[in-house]
């Protein structure tokens, strides 16, 4: 079903064409923004690297590749026709369905037409007299737009490890993030995996039935909860769609910005009877939801070891031998770095052909033309498998020369970490909007919601700019600033700021520790960007506007207002209600 084939076509090198919009990525981002830029009459363009849409469900086709968010919400609610008729085939869908998916999309709002398949942004750069981005591709297009708009996802750019030797190993090393097209098999091959994050511990389980040994090389060991995933009902399907749109406003309510059940109470109120048997009804739901089985997990540490201790006992019982399972055990805040979801991955370590070499104390010392020498032993591989996830939220921006005002890069600005003003615009690049990066809630969030929500605020936006005739909007320093600083200080206030993940930068050596996304809450950051809107776009400048006391137009983001109840919570209040953020 998935349709890239059709998306690959050469294209004329475009040289001082100029368009309203230029998008920058052809995720599910980069769609939805084309979608919304076509209502509003503007002309775009859609430039993408890879050679179909889908963004990183393009990229990460290795084995297992699955969501880790229900299916029946991790899909655009734009178009109740789309929720209709799309019919989701498992409670987690897999990679391809995910594709299958974005292409649907693509053809049924005919957005292929203004895309460039098989071409890198390479620069856009502000120029101050025209007001204008200047873009430039690798096949080089030079065009200009009025807005530059940032689709380039945040877990886009692979961490490739400078693993010494790596160049003299005789077999393939592959990338999760960045795994081949007509796909790979290991059958009768000894494969080795780097890493024990989401993308190593879906595949894992399912490279281990092909290949005739597997040794998994293990940094830090993570948590999982099993997704219990199954084929979804025709009757399930048909119960969600009676009335989609009620699930997709409690989704909205929620500060993950999908919907699950979880209880409010504090862990230590239970007595310990009754915590076993929650956390036992939550591990049987299984999936992300388990982290909502008490209400201040992550910002109670005690609350919070009463959680990893059973998830802990978990692996105990299900790992037959006690030293694997000791290493398999983390010690780390439970849910600090995203919680896994799989399906049998730690029941693999029980096979006996699979091995577990532990890297944290004595890192991987050096590829050899055979395999990997780990603390002077050598293990020998036919193949390896880099689940070394990736330079997270800023290195897709790392990838363009982005210059904005002054000739100040974005690297440059972004040196000590991102700064932005409601993770959508950054002080200095006028009319640069970036799509569920940080600073906004995004990976913290349903990306599908963040981005839809982006989307829509930016529709507005740009539709307010060219009802009042503006050339330029770009956030106030100040703004900023304040932005920044209470992004940090409501990342204090949970537990997840504690660990080295790659919400903090800290997966890689070197990178400044700084927590990326927004972590009040999807609602709540939702109504910030409402009153931005509707308080005229505040903290923003708008300049060279014709008129200049129309009231902004609130359209597309008026959707996202939810009413405040018991789970919206405000930010000032994070730490009272104790609302999870997963
Ligand atoms: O990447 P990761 P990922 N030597 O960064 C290890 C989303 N996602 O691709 O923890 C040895 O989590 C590294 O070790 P450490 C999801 O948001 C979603 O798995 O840094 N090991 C770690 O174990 C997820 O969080 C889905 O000590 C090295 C691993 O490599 C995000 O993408 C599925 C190393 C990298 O784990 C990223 O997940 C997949 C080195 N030099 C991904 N360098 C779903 O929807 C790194 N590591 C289910």
């Amino acid at each position: 079903m998935t349709a890239d084939t059709r998306a690959t076509r050469a294209h004329a090198t475009e040289v001082d064409t100029h368009f309203d919009a230029v998008v920058v990525g052809a995720g599910f981002a980069g769609l939805y923004m084309l979608h919304r830029l076509r209502g509003l009459g503007l002309s775009a363009r859609v430039y993408e690297a890879g050679g179909g849409v889908g963004g990183t469900w393009y990229w990460n086709r290795y084995p297992g590749a699955r969501c880790d968010i229900e299916s029946m919400q991790y899909s655009f609610s734009f178009s109740e026709e789309l929720d209709q008729e799309w019919n989701w085939s498992e409670k987690y869908a897999p990679q391809p369905e995910i594709l299958a998916y974005a292409n649907h999309v693509a053809d049924r709002f005919d957005l292929r037409r203004d895309i460039r398949f098989d071409t890198r942004v390479t620069a856009a750069a502000f120029d101050e007299h025209t007001r204008r981005w200047r873009i430039e591709t690798d096949r080089g297009d030079k065009v200009s737009s009025q807005f530059c708009i940032m689709a380039v996802g945040c877990l886009s750019a692979a961490n490739r490890p400078p693993f010494e030797g790596l160049e003299t190993f005789r077999g393939p090393v592959y990338h999760t993030g960045e795994w081949p097209h007509e796909g790979v098999d290991f059958t009768g091959l000894r494969v080795g995996v780097i890493g024990t994050g989401s993308s190593a511990i879906q595949s894992i389980p399912i490279i281990a039935r092909q290949a005739s040994a597997l040794t998994v090389f293990q940094r830090t060991p993570n948590y999982s909860v099993p997704a219990w995933n199954e084929a979804l009902t025709a009757e399930q399907r048909d119960a969600v769609k009676a009335d989609y749109p009620a699930l997709r406003a409690k989704a909205r309510a929620r500060p993950t910005g999908f919907y699950f059940p979880f209880n409010m109470k504090p862990a230590l109120e239970a007595t310990p009877q009754e915590r076993q048997r929650q956390y036992e009804e939550a591990w049987q739901r299984g999936g992300l939801p388990f982290l909502g089985a008490y209400g201040d997990l992550l910002f109670d540490k005690a609350a919070n070891d009463t959680i990893a201790d059973f998830a802990r006992r978990k692996i105990r019982d299900i790992v037959r031998d006690p030293a694997t399972a000791d290493l398999l055990c983390p010690d780390n805040v439970f849910g600090c770095k995203r919680l896994c979801v799989d399906t049998g991955y730690f029941e693999t370590y029980n096979l006996p052909h699979v091995k577990l070499v532990d890297v944290s104390r004595t890192p991987i010392e050096r590829f050899t033309p055979q395999g990997i020498v780990v603390n002077g032993v050598e293990h020998s591989l036919d193949a390896v498998v880099c689940a070394t996830g990736f330079a997270a939220m800023t290195g897709s921006f790392e990838r363009i020369r982005v210059t904005g005002r002054g000739g100040l890069t974005l690297a440059e600005k972004w040196r000590a970490g991102p700064r932005t003003y409601l993770g959508l615009a950054t002080a200095g690049f006028p009319n640069l909007f970036i799509i569920a990066g940080p600073g906004s809630p995004s990976v913290l969030a349903s990306m599908i919601q963040s981005i839809e929500q982006h989307v829509d605020w930016l529709a507005d936006c740009i539709g307010h700019l060219r009802d009042i005739g503006a050339a330029t909007i770009e956030p106030l320093g100040r703004y900023e600033d304040d932005w920044v600083a209470h992004l940090n200080e409501v990342a204090q206030v949970s537990l997840r700021s504690t660990c080295s993940s790659w919400y903090v930068g800290a997966n890689i050596p070197g990178r400044p520790r700084v927590f990326m996304p927004y972590i009040g809450g999807f609602p709540v950051y939702v109504q910030k960007c409402n009153e931005v809107m509707t308080n005229g776009f505040e903290g923003f400048a708008i300049d060279g506007a014709k008129a200049t006391n129309h009231a902004p137009r609130v359209r597309l983001t008026e959707r996202w207002r939810v009413p405040l109840d018991i789970e919206v919570i405000s930010p000032a209040a994070i730490a009272a209600k104790r609302v999870p953020v997963v």
